[in-house]
């Protein structure tokens, strides 16, 4: 008898979600009585029985090579990892260390001016606060264009781990990691290179690959390094509840953050307008939640290119290991940055190596620029552009939220936006209620 399998959509999304659990046939019966195969599902399989092992033995699994999809991958991701390619932005970021290297000379520490030197000469230094009252962080950063802000006790409440602490924990978790983030719908210079592999894996590469001490000469000038970037280790890993334990929202955010009572309201609303039952409800308010606390790891290089977040969100960066050099503009220096039109919420300047020929108005750009240590956060208003650069091996926790006076709409409309998605992936195509939203 053939197995319930998952409706399409739903099944072997392993490349898509990077979520390893997602349904793939294992067994004859899972292919159904018409022995087709899951075109989607990144397992080796045999329709219609071809090629099966019809021998003695165990008949009962698709013929996998000896190896199974996450072996395949990670032997993958290490050929990649050993390459000698490289991308624009990570040579401007090596081309910026030279640059910090010069003025401090031989025996200074090129860290020390990352944030005042070469490109960033006349940045602004980022505020630094600590202490302060979690009732007044909407008005004096949030509100109208807003301002970036370093809390540097952000993470007071916050465990600190090691990068093998989060090896430990994390394990088998299946990450994603690309050499150009974040991915962009279309791209200038080299694709964007994607592998997957074991979390585990991914530390030990980063290990191998930053070793000791960060002299401009310990870089690896050939090999761009892959970044582990936006991981959903806090909703799709089995230690999600662990890391929210270790990782609490932080204290200043406490009042800004109101994306939980706005994400309940919200689909409750919904809910009785789209006569939803309570489970759909529920689906969507765990689903919109999940999406924005993420996990950040990187050896040093790794770099997030110029965007600002999408869906108007606020965010707040916190580092748990190493140090990461943020670079900020205004929302009102866009049009100085080469936004890219076709995907406005990036743009193509690189802040620590620009190219004042192609982009002349970036002269009146301003950035603000702040290095971040451990257990420090920086406080992200929306619409701001934001460039970050790992300066050493680092983890960063990371989550976007929403204010019922600044953003809440946006909110809403993900919300209509996903609602939609959801009815048509459970009718297989846009319901008449969705297509009314
Ligand atoms: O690499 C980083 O820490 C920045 C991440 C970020 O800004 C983003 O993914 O939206
Ligand atoms: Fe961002």
């Amino acid at each position: 008898m053939a197995t319930a399998v998952p409706m399409y959509g739903r099944r072997g999304k392993v490349l898509e979600s990077g979520d390893s659990r997602a349904w793939r046939p294992s067994e004859a019966r899972d292919f159904g009585a018409s022995g087709g195969a899951f075109p989607e599902c990144a397992v080796v399989q045999f329709p219609h029985g071809m090629g099966w092992d019809h021998g003695d033995g165990d008949a009962s699994a698709p013929v996998t090579l000896g190896v199974d999809f996450e072996t395949l991958c990670g032997t993958a991701a290490a050929k990649a990892f050993a390459e000698r390619r490289s991308t624009p932005e990570y040579d401007g970021f090596l081309r910026h260390v030279d640059r910090c290297a010069e003025i401090v000379g031989e025996y200074g520490d090129w860290t020390r001016v990352a944030s005042t030197g070469g490109a960033l000469r006349g940045a602004v230094a980022v505020r630094r606060v600590s202490g302060i009252d979690p009732n007044t962080v909407e008005a004096s950063f949030l509100l109208g264009e807003g301002e970036p802000v370093v809390v540097e006790d952000g993470g007071r409440n916050w465990a600190s781990w090691t990068m093998d602490d989060f090896k430990l924990e994390l394990d088998s978790f299946f990450v994603r990691c690309n050499d150009r983030a974040p991915a962009r719908r279309s791209e200038e210079g080299p694709l964007q290179r994607t592998h997957q592999l074991a979390f585990r894996d991914y530390v030990d590469y980063v290990h191998r690959r930053d070793g000791d001490g960060c002299s401009p000469r310990s870089f690896d000038r050939e090999r761009v390094p892959f970044y582990a970037n936006g991981l959903r280790a806090f909703s799709e890993s089995d230690s999600a509840e662990t890391l929210a334990k270790a990782f609490p929202r932080p204290y200043f955010a406490r009042e800004c953050d109101q994306t939980d009572a706005l994400v309940a309201s919200i689909t409750s609303e919904l809910g009785k307008r789209l006569r939803f039952d309570e489970h759909i409800s529920e689906t969507l308010a765990k689903g919109v939640s999940k999406s924005l606390d993420k996990v950040f790891c990187g050896p040093r290089g790794a770099i997030t290119r110029l965007h600002f977040d999408a869906g108007d969100a606020h965010g707040y960066l916190g580092q748990v290991v190493g140090r990461k050099l943020f670079v900020f503009f205004p929302p009102s220096d866009g049009d100085k940055l080469g936004v890219i039109q076709n995907d406005p919420t990036h743009a193509l300047i690189d802040p620590l190596d620009p190219d004042f020929e192609r982009f002349p108005r970036f002269c009146d750009a301003q950035p603000h620029a702040c290095i971040l240590a451990p257990g420090e956060v920086v406080l992200n208003p929306r619409r701001w552009w934001h460039y970050a650069v790992s300066l050493d091996s680092s983890v960063t926790v990371m989550r976007n939220f929403y204010t019922v006076n600044t953003n809440a709409e946006a909110l809403v409309e993900m919300f209509v936006s996903s609602a939609a998605g959801t009815m048509k992936d459970s009718s297989g195509q846009l319901g008449p209620r969705a297509a009314t939203l």
